[in-house]
């Protein structure tokens, strides 16, 4: 399953775990980076020192590559830009913004830096810029969203760029990462998938949520925010959707979902907390290790690849 990507980041499967706010943290990064995918600390809005801490103890678990994913939309961006430099982290990532102010002191420290993106405009930008790869990532993802679907925007990206695209949103087995490359994709990055695993920290609440989530339980809040986040429907997207008619402020609403992810996976409310999962959840139905999960999607995508010459 080897692609230019995989080789260019020197991991065995072009297979990215997504950089999920809280949930991304050194355990579960180092486990799929030794499973040979790239994990990815998520710095979400969290300081500076505590990004750096993980690092290195991740460092600790595995000498395998491993990214982090910066988060533009933090208070502590600039300050987490400059910790990846310090610490000799490997990869880049970003989201919910235009990294393009960190671009240079990234490549002047060899960093192969892929922005997440969620429109061809974006990509072509990020590639004019410098950017090594690209992620497109579809709203069926969780979290904060755009508004293409995976099945249109990665074909239009991979037509608009000549780096590599890999796909995001909606992808939680080999099915979706042969459909993913089909349509020009080089790589993969996953989120709900790797919340369940056994490495992965999350309250457990949280991933029987994922667990016995069904197709349609997926809401998107602050559309009128113009903060759209898609999460597990609960108390709180009802909660949001109730206050969103009544006209409430930017900030009561901003602190529903935002304030409440820590709720959510550290203390298990996933009554009032923000579930964030993709609206894969409802294929999502086993536990496993991020090891026994990777050799699945990459035994699942090498069947799938080796019958595409046949209809049947
Ligand atoms: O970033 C994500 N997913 C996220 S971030 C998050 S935590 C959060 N905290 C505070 C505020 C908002 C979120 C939970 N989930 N995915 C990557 C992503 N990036 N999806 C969409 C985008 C995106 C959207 C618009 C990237 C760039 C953009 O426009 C940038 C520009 O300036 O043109």
């Amino acid at each position: 399953m080897q692609t230019e990507l995989s080789r260019s980041l020197g991991i065995t499967y072009p297979i990215i775990q997504g950089g999920m706010a809280w949930v991304a943290e050194h355990h579960l990064a180092a486990a799929v980076s030794e499973a040979g995918g790239l994990g990815l600390i998520g710095a979400a809005n969290a300081p500076a020192d505590w990004v750096r801490e993980q690092i290195r103890e991740a460092k600790k678990l595995t000498e395998k590559p491993f990214g982090v994913n910066i988060m533009l939309m933090s208070p502590h961006a600039d300050e987490v830009a400059k910790v990846v430099v310090e610490e000799g982290v490997k990869v880049v990532t970003t989201g919910a913004g235009n990294p393009e102010k960190y671009m240079e002191q990234w490549k002047d420290a060899k960093i192969k830096v892929i922005p997440v993106v969620a429109s061809v405009a974006l990509a072509k930008r990020m590639e004019r810029s410098g950017a090594d790869a690209v992620v497109a990532e579809g709203c069926e993802s969780g979290g904060h969203i755009g508004e293409s679907t995976t099945m249109t925007l990665v074909p239009q990206v991979a037509d608009a760029v000549q780096i590599p695209v890999i796909a995001a949103g909606g992808i939680a087995d080999g099915r979706g990462i042969a459909a993913a490359l089909m349509l020009g994709a080089k790589g993969v990055q996953m989120g709900t998938c790797f919340v369940v695993t056994d490495e992965s920290q999350v309250h457990d609440n949280y991933k029987e949520r994922i667990l016995k989530a069904k197709d349609i339980d997926t809401k998107v809040t602050g559309r009128s925010t113009g903060h759209p986040i898609r999460t597990l429907r609960n108390e709180m997207t009802k909660k949001y959707m109730e206050l969103e008619m009544q006209g409430a402020s930017f900030e009561e609403l901003e602190y529903l979902t935002l304030g409440g992810l820590r709720k959510a996976v550290v203390d298990g409310d996933v009554k009032n907390g923000s579930v964030m999962a993709g609206q894969i959840a409802g294929m999502v139905r086993e536990r496993m290790s991020c090891q026994d999960l990777i050799q699945k999607l990459v035994r699942e995508t090498d069947a799938l690849m080796k019958g595409v010459a046949s209809y049947e």
